[in-house]
């Protein structure tokens, strides 16, 4: 049984894809050596793609005033398969004055987004910030009570239509303390204002994933446990909370710690699916390539961070655009951290935008797949084989690219040349890259579990 992942742009939406697939039931079979993994048959060149390859989302914000603009619509469209309004759903934005809505902006972009085969996260219900005036006016019990339709009248209009929602954003303060944040549902609703919001929001879409959201909380820190010891004592007492989205607002003031996978880890191990939700890493070159790497690579190797949005398509757009923080340039070229992200996600970089890669004289054409099979567990160990498959045409060189599981190591490999980066293993042929079209040959190593006996995961094959 191989797990086929869509072999198309647009051809297989996420939710399709999850529900013929099952994420967690392909690892679940993984791990009990009972399915293989595979990479795409033909490697995707861009974003969207190469993250539905292995059951993700690539997104992007998208903001209703640059959608004229033909770049950026069509740059988006390219690259992304998930959408967020940056500024569309919010509480100014929607209901202005009490009671009466306004969603023509949520509206233009979830239609831009729905015909462009993306799907959308919901941004935000219940949020300090952007919020107008007449709200932090009220008592508590009017505030309530606004809050309550508030999240029911956006629910219920964009039902089925989105995909997880913000519920509440930004609840807790920076610093050590670990403490709320002030603001009028702090102040006059107390904690349990949270709680509320969130069975609020279940009841108004039950198919919508609901999440926390929040920034300064990528690595293990004050806050970002204070969040942690929230969201489970929700799981605990059956509060419904979906996910949590690490914003993930970098620069190198405030880079990605080396703790960074092991927070996704403790969330996920808490029972709810970890996105990345505002992904933008002020910076540029090799080092920003790098800190997007990091962040990718950590998402790939977390069996429950389904999806990674970054915050705006072009830097001369970005809320912080003096920091050119996004993937491509004020003219829409990749920047040279598409590449990282590209690959990082199983992408082959180099196409042109709009260049399927399959044309035959391609140099970047070649393909093969590589296929996960466990072959042998003994003590405190096992043994991995990855076979490595040309696709349609002869390749005379491929390199395989594998992610372990945290705190995982490889103390052995044969049939290969082995280089570390983290958590993933990279395996070069050697003396056995040239293979007939549609030949194969395998490589292995020893995994050394320490605890964790998750499959290793195939995370890209490249070939030339
Ligand atoms: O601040 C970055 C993000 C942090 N997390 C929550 C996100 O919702 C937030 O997004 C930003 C938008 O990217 C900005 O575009 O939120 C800002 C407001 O807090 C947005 O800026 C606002 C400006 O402050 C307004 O002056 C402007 O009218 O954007 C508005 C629409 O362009």
């Amino acid at each position: 049984m191989t797990e086929q992942p869509p072999s198309g742009r647009r051809r297989l939406s996420i939710r399709a894809l999850r529900g013929a697939l099952g994420v967690g039931l392909a690892s679940v079979l993984a791990s009990a050596g009972l399915v293989a993994l595979s990479a795409p048959a033909q490697a995707a060149d861009n974003l969207g793609d190469a993250a539905a390859a292995s059951g993700r989302y690539f997104g992007t914000a998208l903001a209703t005033g640059h959608l004229g603009e033909q770049d950026y619509a069509a740059t988006a469209d390219r690259e992304f398969n998930m959408a967020t309004p940056e500024n569309e759903m919010k509480w100014d934005a929607t209901e202005s004055s009490r009671g009466s809505f306004n969603f023509s902006g949520g509206d233009q972009i979830v239609q831009h987004a729905t015909a462009a085969g993306m799907q959308v996260r919901g941004h935000t219900l219940v949020w300090y910030s952007q919020l107008p005036g007449w709200v932090s006016g009220l008592g508590a019990t009017d505030l309530q009570s606004a809050m309550d339709n508030h999240i029911t009248t956006l629910m219920q209009h964009y039902a089925g239509e989105i995909y997880a929602w913000d519920v509440v954003n930004e609840a807790f303060q920076d610093g050590g303390s670990g403490a709320r944040r002030p603001s009028p549902f702090q102040d006059k609703l107390g904690d349990g204002y949270i709680e509320h919001a969130f069975r609020t929001a279940r009841a108004a879409d039950p198919g919508a994933k609901l999440c926390y959201n929040d920034y300064n909380i990528d690595g293990v820190n004050a806050k970002s446990t204070a969040v942690y010891n929230m969201v489970k004592d929700f799981k605990s007492r059956g509060v419904p909370i979906d996910c949590v989205g690490f914003q993930g607002h970098f620069n190198p003031q405030s880079p990605v710690t080396s703790d960074y996978q092991q927070n996704l880890e403790r969330f996920a191990a808490l029972g709810v699916d970890v996105q990345i939700t505002e992904l933008d890493i002020e910076g540029s070159g090799s080092a920003q390539a790098d800190s997007y790497r990091k962040v990718v690579t950590a998402c790939m190797a977390v069996e429950r961070c389904n999806g990674i949005t970054v915050w705006g398509v072009t830097d001369k757009y970005s809320w912080r655009s003096g920091g050119t923080p996004l993937l491509f340039d004020g003219n829409y070229q990749k920047k040279p951290v598409y590449d990282a992200v590209l690959q990082a996600l199983g992408g082959t970089p180099g196409g042109d935008p709009g260049d399927p890669g399959d044309d035959p004289g391609d140099p970047g054409s070649a393909a093969c797949t590589a296929t996960y099979a466990e072959t042998q567990r003994w003590g405190d160990r096992f043994n991995g084989q990855i076979t490595v498959r040309a696709g349609d045409s002869a390749i005379s060189d491929w390199t395989v690219r594998v992610t372990l599981h945290s705190p995982q190591t490889v103390p052995t490999t044969w049939n290969g040349q082995a280089s570390y980066d983290g958590s993933v293993l990279t395996m070069r042929a050697n003396g056995n890259g040239s293979l007939g079209a549609g030949q194969s040959t395998t490589f292995g190593f020893t995994v050394m579990a320490n605890g964790n006996w998750s499959a290793p995961a195939v995370a890209s094959c490249t070939a030339t």
